[in-house]
């Protein structure tokens, strides 16, 4: 596309860094002139798919519906920058193929669990532990590494404005 819209897509972990790699890339972006737009799980689930959980099949459905919404924005002509742990493998297949390949860049945020159980932002892995929540990713639900991931980002050495350079690089290569 000649307005160089597309879908940068961060998967990783619950306090592993997402938002704030997010937000500082969203920064950028308009600062560069991009058009952009933000995804996450609170816009996201509080919304459209308030009627979904943290079950496999809910989890499936909440990344279907939200890559489906990011492919309109894309459309549109925007840069989409979404944010969601995507735990699975098959559904990061789905996403790429459902927004197509040449639009989607995938970004593994990969911060070891141990690290992001210290960080703990929203104290959600202490009540994971003590089976407050259940089926949180990380503690008793799976997070699949992902396979094919265009840009990888390893929070525990890495800044995030080196984080959002690298993957600048890939989006306008
Ligand atoms: C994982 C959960 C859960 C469970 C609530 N498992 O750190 P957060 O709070 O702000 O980000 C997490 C967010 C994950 O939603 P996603 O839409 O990104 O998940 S998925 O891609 O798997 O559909 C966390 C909060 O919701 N949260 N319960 N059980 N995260």
């Amino acid at each position: 596309k000649d307005h160089g819209s597309c879908l940068i897509w961060l998967t990783g972990l619950s306090s592993s860094g997402k938002s704030t790699i997010a937000n500082l890339l969203e920064k950028e972006l308009y600062s560069q002139g991009f058009h952009t737009y933000a995804l996450d799980g609170d816009n996201l689930r509080r919304g459209l798919n308030k009627d979904l959980k943290f079950t496999k099949e809910d989890r499936f459905e909440n990344l279907r519906r939200t890559a489906e919404v990011a492919k309109l924005f894309v459309d549109a002509g925007l840069v989409v920058i979404a944010a969601f742990i995507t735990p699975y493998n098959k559904i990061r297949h789905e996403i790429r193929s459902i927004v197509g390949s040449e639009d989607y860049i995938e970004v593994f945020v990969n911060t070891p669990l141990e690290v992001c159980e210290q960080r703990d932002v929203k104290g959600l892995y202490k009540k994971a532990r003590a089976n407050e929540i259940i089926n949180f990713t990380g503690i008793s639900a799976p997070f699949e590494n992902p396979e094919a991931p265009d840009v990888v980002i390893e929070t525990v050495k890495e800044s995030p404005q080196q984080a959002v350079d690298k993957i600048l690089k890939v989006l306008k290569s």
